[in-house]
């Protein structure tokens, strides 16, 4: 049995935002084999758009039998579930947002799907929570480890520890 190995950015800025991740989580973790490692929760500032919601972020490293457009079709529909509204594009507020951000050490580039996610490496919202539960994990095109990204991030956006996961 082979299996695969992905983190996955969780981000929430409306509603009960620690509702919705733990049960993004809940229902992620009926489809895939297990989750391995959740990061703490951060508290963060938008990114990209005007927003008085906050965001809480979180990332977790899964196990799973799917293939990467399998994942992305089950993340998809999770988001679907719970209330998730897709309007027009740029960016909005949402009540869950599930991103793949590494599947394996692959590499992917096709009409629905980029991996490593395009930009996960110019955001802290992301890098933070990477970096604390796999600072030596490798991206596979820049071949520099979380910890190595963390530490060049020039992204000045607010990142609080909100829930640890200690
Ligand atoms: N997601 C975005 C855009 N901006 N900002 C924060 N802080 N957290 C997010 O998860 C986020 C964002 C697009 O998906
Ligand atoms: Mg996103
Ligand atoms: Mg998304």
């Amino acid at each position: 049995m082979t299996s695969n190995k992905a983190y996955i950015l969780l981000g929430t800025n409306l509603g009960n935002r620690e509702e919705n991740l733990e049960k993004a989580i809940e229902k992620i973790s009926r489809f895939c084999i297990r989750i391995i490692v959740r990061s703490s929760v951060f508290e963060t500032a938008p990114w990209g758009f005007e927003s008085d919601n906050l965001f809480l972020n979180q990332v977790i490293w899964i196990e799973t039998q799917l293939n990467a457009y399998e994942l992305l079709d089950k993340l998809i529909k999770t988001e679907k579930q719970l209330g998730r509204k897709r309007i027009g594009t740029g960016y909005h507020s949402r009540t869950i947002d599930l991103d793949i951000l590494y599947f394996n050490d692959e590499i992917i580039q096709s009409e629905s799907l980029t991996i490593p996610h395009p930009r996960l490496h110019t955001r802290s919202f992301t890098m933070v929570p990477m970096a604390e539960i796999a600072p030596n994990f490798i991206h596979p095109g820049l071949q520099c480890s979380q910890k190595e990204i963390l530490d060049k991030l020039v992204d000045k956006n607010e990142v609080v520890l909100h829930i640890s996961s200690e």
